[in-house]
């Protein structure tokens, strides 16, 4: 299988993370990278290519371009503040508040952060957008190959229509299947297997029939963002009926699991659509340090397998993943649990 890679996403290399009220060396680290490198090559999984430069033009089409601009300019005007470490959101439009861009950059880091834990620093502007530009290879060239792995740092399916969180920043398997659509698709279907909830990518394609959203994810009632994921999220307007949730509790064992993806592969291919996404995510693994599912890396194979049972062409785009020592080889096994179906 073909690797889409580059070297830029080191330029996202935080010293912190918010944990447990202290500010801890963060889980989302540019070494993931290389283990899952290192194990692409002893394998012989196929070519690492680097990606063209896309610009700025599907990004624009799935995020808000205020929110770009912010993206773009964090860094400079918390610096310019004379703030001492990396940018941390600190407040919040909560309940009953406006929801009014501040001019203030602690008051946009609150309107534009989902969450806290996520440190902005210097390089990140230039990382998330290298991340974008993998995704973006990688849907160029489904074309020409039947399965394609994105190999995408920072990862991208909590980043929504303007909001970063969860280590996110720009939605690189939203801008994928916006990639594939303007390349002729009229249906794609993105499959999140991350152990978390993929609510970037389900705000982004909420209202929309053109693009397939399901989920399979640690229930929001235990498990981050906390604040979406419920089962009875379907869509709205257009995309009723298009998005769905499968919540499965701590412990959830590879059982329960597979059935979700079972049963997410029944309605994938109901649908119809011309080109599967997958946001993969391997932190469902029993040893992750950070999620709650029980997933061997014997399990990663057998699922890489069931994925090409959907007979699509497949985009893998990689999410989250924590467990470092083996993200290689639990990453690995999916694709070539996928190719050797
Ligand atoms: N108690 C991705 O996997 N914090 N993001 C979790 C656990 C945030 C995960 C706190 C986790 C974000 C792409
Ligand atoms: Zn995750």
């Amino acid at each position: 299988m073909l690797t889409i890679y580059s070297e830029d996403h080191r330029k996202r290399d935080a010293k912190t993370e918010l944990l447990g009220g202290q500010l801890i060396p963060p889980f989302e680290k540019p070494s993931r990278m290389d283990f899952i490198l290192d194990r692409i090559h002893s394998e012989g999984l196929g070519e690492v290519i680097a990606p063209r430069e896309f610009g700025m033009e599907t990004i624009l089409k799935i995020h808000d371009h205020h929110y770009v601009k912010f993206l773009q300019t964090v860094w400079a005007e918390w610096a310019e503040a004379g703030m001492k470490g990396e940018a941390i959101a600190a407040s919040w439009p909560a309940r009953r508040m406006q929801q009014r861009c501040p001019t203030d950059i602690d008051g946009k880091l609150g309107y534009y952060a989902l969450a806290a834990e996520t440190s902005i620093t210097e390089g990140t502007w230039d990382a998330a957008k290298a991340s974008t530009n993998v995704a973006l290879e990688a849907a160029s060239r489904l074309t020409q190959e039947s399965a394609v792995f994105a190999l995408c740092r920072p990862p991208g399916h909590h980043a929504a229509l303007d909001m970063y969180g969860g280590y996110c920043f720009l939605n690189n398997a939203a801008l994928a299947a916006q990639s594939l659509l303007d390349q002729g698709a009229e249906r794609v279907a993105i499959l999140d297997v991350d152990f978390h909830h993929g609510n970037g990518t389900q705000d982004i394609f909420y209202t929309r029939d053109d693009v397939l959203f399901i989920s399979i994810h640690g229930q929001p009632e235990d498990a981050f963002p906390h604040f979406l994921g419920y089962e009875d999220e379907t869509g709205q307007a257009a995309g009723e009926g298009y998005n769905r949730n499968f919540a499965l509790p701590p412990g959830t064992p590879f059982g329960p699991w597979r059935d979700a993806l079972k049963k997410s592969l029944d309605i994938i291919g109901k649908y119809g659509p011309n080109a599967l996404v997958i946001s993969l995510g391997t932190d469902t693994f029993e040893k992750d340090p950070i999620s709650f599912f029980k997933l061997t890396s014997d399990d990663f194979s057998i699922y890489g397998s069931d994925l090409a049972q959907a007979n699509l062409p497949t985009l893998f785009v990689m999410e989250g993943g924590y467990a470092v020592e083996e993200i290689g080889i639990n990453t690995v096994n999916v694709l070539q649990g996928f190719e050797h179906a």
